[in-house]
């Protein structure tokens, strides 16, 4: 019974996420695209990267660096450029925030009947590079 109980345990760890969300955000905005932010932690000594991203709220999720300092509040399409992938580094954090790295969600009015409200709760899928999928879920927030 003991070594039952071993294993279930081993099983367990084994099967927990290998990255953690420290904090995460939907900016609340009544248009049809919006942005979310969120801090990874990596535990492992290995960089993990992330190759694309999903959630129930949008048609599409992008992987945007903001160029010029300021003009992610407004979303300034021309101040934004798509990336492929973001790297967490090895027991090391990833800060996707205002004025870095956002995710950038498109078709918000394809996929909600209801505009996007405070404090709502969002989840969202990042695929990693080698395959495997990690949901975590967000709030919807004015900031
Ligand atoms: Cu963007």
């Amino acid at each position: 019974m003991r070594w039952l109980s071993l294993l279930l345990f081993a099983g367990l760890a084994l099967a927990q996420p290998t990255l953690r969300l420290e904090e995460g955000w939907v900016r609340r905005v009544p248009g049809n695209i919006t942005a979310a932010y969120l801090v990874l932690y990596n535990p492992t000594d290995k960089p993990i990267r992330i190759v694309g991203a999903s959630t129930p709220i949008a048609t599409r999720v992008e992987f945007h660096q903001t160029t010029q300092a300021g003009n992610d509040q407004h979303l300034d399409l021309s101040a934004m450029r798509r990336v492929d992938a973001l790297t967490v580094p090895a027991k090391g954090r990833l800060k996707i925030l205002p004025g870095g790295y956002h995710l950038m969600l498109y078709g918000l009015r394809e996929k909600n009947p209801k505009p996007l409200a405070e404090g709502q709760k969002v989840t969202l899928t990042l695929r990693l590079e080698d395959g495997t999928k990690v949901t975590f879920t967000l709030t919807v927030e004015m900031r």
